[in-house]
């Protein structure tokens, strides 16, 4: 992409609105635009990074065994007055009519849908398990929306519900949306814990939440310190083996780890050594409930087991903020001078700033990287503009590419380049085939 051509409407004021540093990057970067409280547009560089976020999403999601579908974002308020949560769910459900006169909502979650169409087409264990997901928008009226996408009013947010036939599968089930989440979460550059949370109106007695630790997350949360350093790396997992995911959900559950809703001092004074204990904040990036029976025999969703019995399926949901989860990297990866973003999900994989637009050597170098590192799939970013260099650097680290490649008419002169890390800010000189070969080596496997 040339910058001349693209739309990035970067503000050089911070915005007075923006309480949080993700908040104000994302405003100033030019990635999102609000349009009402709590409700946004996604300008292109933010739509970017939305989309590398659903991708991430999605492949661990289907690596874990579970199938996208797509449900729309109104919902007729009859399923809902089915399992008794149209009245319970209160001022936060935006409410409607149509021209019918014919009662609707905006979907703040999906329970009841989902259950609707189990009950219409599947009958018997023989289907099951099965794991259905989709990444739609969602509408809560929240009482304040505040900090940007971070607690949005419309918002994006991947929701998977599983069906399965006794409570062991449906546990199994959890627990694989545990690893699968963990491993989601780590591929975009977070660390986020899972924690013994309450299950508010989703219901369920058995919940975690998972924090990205952030002084400006809105949860307190109670941690020994050792659940930070837990890594599932590259390690492989079969999903369908029971005892290994029950063993990886055990390693990073054992450790004292809760936010406020289930905090108990005194067992948090008696398992953890006083040099581990940490109160700190966090940002809620996903939520997985068990929850059992709760919509299935309500709406009359149920299976035959291979003796013939007819039972209620057993059920739990699974939600990632994916929106949210913009806010919650940059909240983990910034600096005074913009955003640092990890390389599973920058917008762009590499910039090249071009410092003097118009000279015959470095226009041509410049141009010679764009289509070679097109050609290799990483589009570049490229300041093609004739803004004067310390703007150029400046927009660069603001909207916070990983890789910067520097090109001026002196090293041009010399056939050289300069390759420089967004996080150290490290430069080194090399030539431009040099620096594909190295951005390529950086993005394989990521
Ligand atoms: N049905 C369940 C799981 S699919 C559910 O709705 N869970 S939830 O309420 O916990 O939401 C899932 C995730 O969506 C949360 O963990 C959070 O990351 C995100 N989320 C919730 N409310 C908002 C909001 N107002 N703005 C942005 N993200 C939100």
């Amino acid at each position: 992409m040339r910058l001349s051509r693209y739309f990035l409407p970067v503000l050089k004021e911070n915005p007075a609105e923006a309480q949080i540093v993700s908040h104000r990057y994302m405003l100033r970067a030019g990635m999102i635009r609000q349009q009402a409280a709590g409700i946004y547009s996604w300008l292109p560089l933010g739509l970017r990074v939305l989309r590398r976020i659903e991708q991430i999403v999605h492949e661990e999601q289907q690596r874990a065994g579970h199938i996208p579908l797509l449900m729309p974002t109104l919902q007729p308020a009859d399923l809902w007055r089915e399992s008794g949560r149209y009245d319970a769910y209160g001022p936060e459900m935006l409410r409607l009519r149509d021209r019918q006169d014919r009662e609707l909502l905006y979907g703040p979650t999906n329970e009841e849908m989902i259950t609707d169409i189990f009950r219409a087409h599947v009958g018997s264990y023989k289907h099951l398990p099965l794991t259905l997901y989709h990444i739609q928008w969602k509408f809560r009226d929240e009482m304040r929306p505040r900090f940007g996408v971070m607690r949005g009013r419309e918002f994006l947010m991947k929701d998977g519900y599983n069906f399965d036939v006794d409570r062991d599968s449906a546990l199994h089930a959890y627990n694989r949306h545990m690893v699968s989440y963990l491993r989601t979460y780590e591929r975009m550059g977070l660390t986020a814990i899972p924690m013994r949370a309450a299950s508010g109106p989703i219901g369920g007695d058995n919940t975690h939440e998972f924090l990205v630790l952030a002084q400006t997350g809105e949860s307190e949360v109670f941690f020994d310190d050792r659940v930070t350093a837990l890594k599932l790396g590259s390690r492989a997992i079969d999903y369908d083996d029971r005892a290994q995911v029950a063993r990886i959900c055990e390693e990073f559950t054992t450790l004292y780890a809760r936010t406020d809703e289930t905090h108990d001092q005194a067992l948090f004074d008696a398992e953890v050594p006083a040099a581990h204990r940490k109160v700190a904040r966090g940002i809620e990036v996903g939520q997985i409930f068990y929850f059992g029976t709760k919509y299935s025999e309500a709406m009359g969703a149920t299976v035959q087991t291979a003796d013939g019995r007819s039972v209620p399926v057993e059920m739990g949901s699974h939600g990632i903020g994916v929106s949210r989860l913009l806010g919650a990297i940059i909240e983990a990866s910034h600096d005074d001078r913009g955003i640092i973003w990890p390389e599973g999900v920058t917008p762009f994989p590499v910039g090249i700033v071009n410092l003097k637009q118009g000279d015959g050597a470095t226009d041509s170098v410049c141009e010679g990287l764009y289509r070679a590192l097109s050609a290799r799939g990483f589009e570049p970013l490229y300041d093609d503009t004739e803004e004067r260099a310390g703007a150029k650097f400046a927009t660069m680290d603001l909207i916070g590419l990983p890789w910067r490649i520097t090109v001026g008419p002196k090293g041009a002169a010399r056939g050289m380049v300069e390759l420089t890390s967004r996080r150290s800010g490290e430069s080194e000189e090399m030539t431009p085939e040099a620096a594909v070969t190295r951005i390529a080596q950086i993005y394989d496997g990521v």
